[in-house]
């Protein structure tokens, strides 16, 4: 399929890399810049680490005929986002010792490290790799971590899919010793030639590919924006199987029509035997049919919208040996964490806590989150769960310790009480200063944003109404914002595209409202509709599906009709 002629830069990088290795150890010697080499910085990605620059700083440095301020942002891989105790410890440790400072658990379940230099990056891998944590994968063109529901040992039930969750993803780890040698001084592999990746083979996947593993009702991991998803169908308290959907994504390219987000495609239902032959099977069908000529055309969506499902359908099938059986219905009610206290089967108990935009610093003259969780880490011998919507869980909490994990959360500004509905189901992505791609900011904007639409949502007695909002600072929505009900997402500084109508459980898109406006043409627009919604709704009715049903935006369900209106229909808004 792939012209040979017109591959990307980026394949070519791949293939003479010798599976990931390239140049990355000489480039880390070299002192005379903060940077790697350019092709390098590709190759780190599939080592789970990125080169940026400090965004804020840019312009000055330039005038200053000073190269960038290069740090690094790493990213680890925690399949279901499941951290012990003990292990939060050293990740705590490494922060304060190597990074900018801080922590960012992310929509994925994992946590980065930012502002992390040159000759940093190697001690930190060891030193996250001494509390059995890596980041093999976390980033590049290979599965990346695998999402799984948040409550997995919660009952024997959903340790069991979590297991699954955590088989996937060591069944696609690639096989390159690369990372070993480089990072953690294993011998090096003398004839690279007998080397093997049998999954990936030498130029790995066209693009980055994501799973998710859900129970419903729950859908807190977001099935649609995942190339692959695993749907746990659940009989008489066993689990019988998986619903296996494919194809979904976020990432889009403002102006360019021919790139959308995408809802997952159901292609049926398989014993959970079948689990890691049904993900090699997609992988592989993705690695040979995926599009190597284009990158924003590159995901699994693609291939499958280009293919057909059907045609995919049998790829997978003819490649696993494994025949899809009907889909088994099911059914999302729930798309964001339960916050606060939850009583476990087992009698223990876990807390949510709500970090706002998955960011945990001591500041100076703020709350010291990252000791307090320090603390409570110290104290409660549990686990630590990260959510797919940068939350925390403290999970498996004694009975007799709660009151003082409560105590803890409260005095280090961990357990906000305050925190409106609104602002608890809002999530936002990195953005600037870091970001190499941001065109507007996102975390450091939304929560002042949030602040002023809950005056009105306040007005019109909707406080205790959840409503889904994200934003992101550039259209590859990493806040997984076209699943939301009302999403903004960047255009220019300050400059937001207002899309809505979602439905509150991640199963519709949401559509393209107003272009490229700023606060103040925000608020003006959302306060009419949310007054006509808190004036108009049916019982229960959420504000997606409000907007859906009174025609403010049409329905999406495929993301080929993201860039169009319905025939006849006539937006309210553009
Ligand atoms: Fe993302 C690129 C941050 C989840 C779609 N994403 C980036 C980079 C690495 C920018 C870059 O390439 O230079 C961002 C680093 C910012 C920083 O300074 O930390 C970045 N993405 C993030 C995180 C940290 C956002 C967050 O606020 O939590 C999330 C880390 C997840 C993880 O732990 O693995 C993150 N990114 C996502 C998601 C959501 C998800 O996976 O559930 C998506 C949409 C789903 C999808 O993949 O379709 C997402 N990120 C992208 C894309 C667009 C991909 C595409 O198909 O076009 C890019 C750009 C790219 O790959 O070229 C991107
Ligand atoms: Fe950066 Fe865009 Fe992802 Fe936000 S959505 S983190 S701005 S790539």
């Amino acid at each position: 399929m792939n012209d040979e002629k017109q591959l990307t830069e980026v394949e070519h990088i791949k293939a003479r890399s010798r599976h990931l290795r390239g140049t990355i150890e000489e480039g880390l010697q070299d002192r005379t810049t903060g940077a790697l080499p350019l092709d390098d910085t590709q190759l780190t990605k599939f080592h789970g680490f990125y080169q940026q620059d400090d965004r804020d700083i840019r312009d000055e440095r330039r005038h200053q005929k000073l190269e960038p301020l290069f740090s690094f942002m790493l990213r680890a891989r925690v399949p279901g986002g499941v951290i012990k105790a003990e292990q939060w410890k050293a990740i705590d440790t490494v922060a304060r010792e190597l990074t900018g400072g801080g922590l960012r658990l992310t929509t994925r379940q994992t946590f980065q490290y930012h502002g992390i230099l040159k000759h940093n990056v190697k001690p930190l891998i060891q030193g996250i790799n001494k509390a059995m944590i890596d980041s093999i994968a976390a980033c590049g063109d290979v599965n990346r971590n695998v999402l799984c529901n948040t409550n997995p040992v919660q009952s024997a039930l959903h340790k069991e899919i979590y297991d699954d969750a955590v088989a996937i993803s060591q069944h696609l780890l690639p096989s390159t010793a690369a990372y070993h040698e480089i990072w953690l001084d294993k011998e090096k592999i003398v004839n690279f030639e007998e080397e093997k990746e049998p999954i990936y083979g030498d130029t790995y996947l066209p693009r980055k590919f994501k799973i998710a593993v859900a129970i419903p009702p729950h859908n807190d991991v977001d099935v649609n924006g995942n190339d692959l998803s695993y749907v746990a169908i659940i009989e008489d308290g066993k689990l019988k199987g998986y619903n296996i959907l494919a194809g979904g994504g976020m990432g889009s390219t403002h102006g360019e029509t021919d790139t959308y987000p995408q809802i997952a495609k159901s292609l049926g239902f398989i014993a959970k035997k079948d689990i890691c032959k049904i993900a090699e099977a997609i992988v592989t069908t993705q690695r040979d049919f995926g599009d190597r000529t284009n990158r924003k055309h590159a995901r699994l969506k693609y291939t499958i919208d280009d293919l057909g499902t059907d045609v995919f359908k049998g790829h997978v099938e003819e490649r696993s040996g494994v025949k899809f059986a009907e889909e088994v219905p099911y059914e999302f009610t729930m798309h964001s964490d339960r916050f606060g206290w939850v009583e476990n089967a087992d009698g223990t108990w876990n807390l949510t806590l709500f970090i706002e935009h998955g960011r945990i610093t001591d500041k100076e003259d703020g709350p010291q989150m990252l000791t307090g969780l320090l603390k409570i880490a110290d104290l409660h011998g549990g686990d630590f769960r990260m959510t797919a919507t940068q939350n925390l869980i403290v999970a498996q909490v004694a009975k007799s310790k709660k009151a003082k994990v409560e105590k803890l959360a409260i005095e280090n500004g961990l357990l906000r009480k305050e925190a409106s509905v609104l602002r608890q189901n809002s999530m936002a992505c990195v953005a600037f200063p870091t970001c190499t791609l941001a065109m507007a900011e996102a975390e450091r904007y939304l929560p002042d944003l949030i602040g002023k639409l809950e005056v009105i949502v306040d007005k019109y007695g909707l406080s205790e109404q959840p409503i889904v909002v994200r934003m992101t600072g550039c259209p590859n929505g990493c806040a997984r914002p076209f699943l939301a009900e009302i999403a903004f997402v960047g255009k220019a500084p300050g400059k937001y595209n207002l899309y809505l109508g979602g439905d509150g459980k991640g199963t519709r898109l949401v559509k393209l409202y107003k272009e490229n406006i700023g606060e103040d043409e925000i608020l003006q627009t959302l306060e009419p509709l949310i007054e006509s919604y808190s004036n108009e709704r049916n019982k229960g009715e959420g504000f997606g599906d409000y907007l859906v049903r009174t025609d403010v935006v049409p329905a999406i369900y495929d993301g080929r009709d993201f860039h169009k209106n319905p025939e006849g229909f006539i937006s309210s808004g553009i």
